[in-house]
């Protein structure tokens, strides 16, 4: 975390507490007693449903979701499909379009590139301006590759491992993909835009629909950065893999904010807001924050980068062959800076040894890593792995629990069986 995040952190908790960061009239208590009673505590229940081999044969397609969602590909839940990490098994270091987890809040629009365009407003530039695709296209492009991976990624681990109730979407380590993204900087965009030397905060707008939750209306989907990040690495994607974006990620322009949560990385982005003082959304408030008792009353600060994980490239509960010998697979990435090791363990986290790195460990992205393993005992055993990331932070036994089970970065025991 750079000094400036930091710096901006603290000013605006200060916003938060004293008052000028509710969530446009919506109370935070209430806003959470909506979302509970609209049916929002769902990590128990699908968390056991998941365990049980029952969710992964689910054949519904999710509402709203453009591309096919195959069982063997995807998890699907609620209007958001979870990829598969058996599904990466074997697949190169980006992962494809049609293998990328979805994260809709509401449902995929249709946009015509030729009619979108993109209009910047706000006191934070001289004046409004607006670009469509071709002029975005026109300016110099970047490409990198980058992580989309969403805040609640892991939080049925909560549940199963720390036997915590959260609220949330039941994900278990899928909700992450890396991509290859091209586009044109934001920096270049607000600069050509008018950039005020004051300016603090921009808040990216999606076009699709509001999101309702409990009978209230929060909006269009929007979150706001602070300027230190906005001039620094994020990019407006029009490009995905070298294809345009599809459809479900964004089409035809999403904000990719590398290393931040993904609800950063707001997709059919329409308007961007630029302010000179701190902006405020449900996004950073009621939401995207740690609440609990660890946690000041009015929750943390607004959540920036990822934590460490890991995951095995197996379904929960795969068999292997005692006697033999087998090649587990999996990878490891943080949202805190490169990884810098990993290690695995096949008896249930007695013993650890290091797996071989097949990546050149990169900020922002992942490691794909491998190890041999020959079990003798037939029966239900454990594989865990754990990474230690550039910062020195390795995945801890436990994550602190927060109400809406953010950041989950403990490490995974993944249950599999031994046959004889
Ligand atoms: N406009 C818009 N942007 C959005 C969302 C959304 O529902 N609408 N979901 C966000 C969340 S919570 C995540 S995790 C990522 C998921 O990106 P993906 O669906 O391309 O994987 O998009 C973010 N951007
Ligand atoms: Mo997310």
């Amino acid at each position: 975390m750079t000094t400036d995040e930091r710096a901006y952190d603290r000013a605006r908790r200060g916003q938060w507490l004293s008052g000028t960061a509710r969530a446009e009239g919506i109370d935070r208590r209430d806003l959470l007693k909506l979302l509970a009673a609209a049916g929002a505590l769902t990590a128990a229940g699908s968390g056991a449903a998941h365990a049980a081999g029952v969710a992964a044969d689910e054949p519904d397609p999710a509402p709203g979701i453009v591309k096919p969602l195959p069982a063997e590909r995807f998890t699907v839940r609620g209007t958001n499909a979870e990829t598969r990490w058996s599904a990466l098994r074997d697949t190169g270091y980006h992962t494809a379009a049609e293998l990328f987890f979805v994260r809709n809040h509401t449902a995929t629009p249709t946009l015509d590139a030729d009619d979108w365009r993109l209009t910047l407003w706000g006191d934070g530039l001289r004046g409004d301006t607006e670009f469509g695709l071709d002029d975005l296209r026109a300016l110099p492009a970047t490409e990198r590759s980058a992580f989309v991976e969403c805040a609640g990624n892991g939080r049925s681990h909560y549940t199963s491992q720390q036997g915590e109730t959260v609220s949330g979407t039941a994900w278990t380590l899928g909700a992450i993909g890396v991509a290859r993204w091209r586009g044109v900087r934001l920096s270049e965009v607000l600069r050509r835009a008018g950039l005020r030397r004051d300016a603090v905060d921009v808040m990216p707008r999606g076009l699709d629909a509001d999101f309702v939750s409990g009978g209230v209306n929060l909006g269009r989907i929007r979150r706001p950065l602070p300027l230190a990040k906005a001039l620094d690495d994020v990019l407006l994607a029009y490009e995905m893999n070298g294809e345009p974006l599809p459809p479900d990620h964004g089409h035809p322009v999403r904000v990719l904010v590398p290393s931040w949560v993904g609800i950063a990385s707001i997709k059919w982005v329409g308007d961007i807001e630029v302010s000179r003082r701190p902006l405020y959304s449900p996004w950073n408030t009621d939401l995207y924050r740690l609440f609990g008792p660890s946690f000041p009353p009015d929750g943390s600060e607004p959540l920036t980068r990822q934590t460490v994980k890991s995951a095995f490239e197996l379904d929960a509960g795969a068999s292997f062959a005692a006697h033999r010998t087998h090649r587990l697979t999996g990878r490891s990435w943080s949202g805190g800076g490169s990884v810098r090791h990993v290690e695995i363990s096949t008896d249930g986290g007695a013993g650890w040894r290091r797996v071989r790195l097949h990546d050149t460990p990169r900020e922002g992205g992942w490691v794909r890593w491998s190890a041999e393993w020959t079990p003798t005992e037939p029966g239900p055993a454990e594989l865990l792995a754990r990474a230690t990331d550039s910062a020195g932070t390795t995945q801890p036994e436990r994550s602190v629990f927060n109400e809406q089970g953010y950041l989950f970065g403990a490490v995974v025991r993944h249950p599999v069986t031994v046959t004889a």
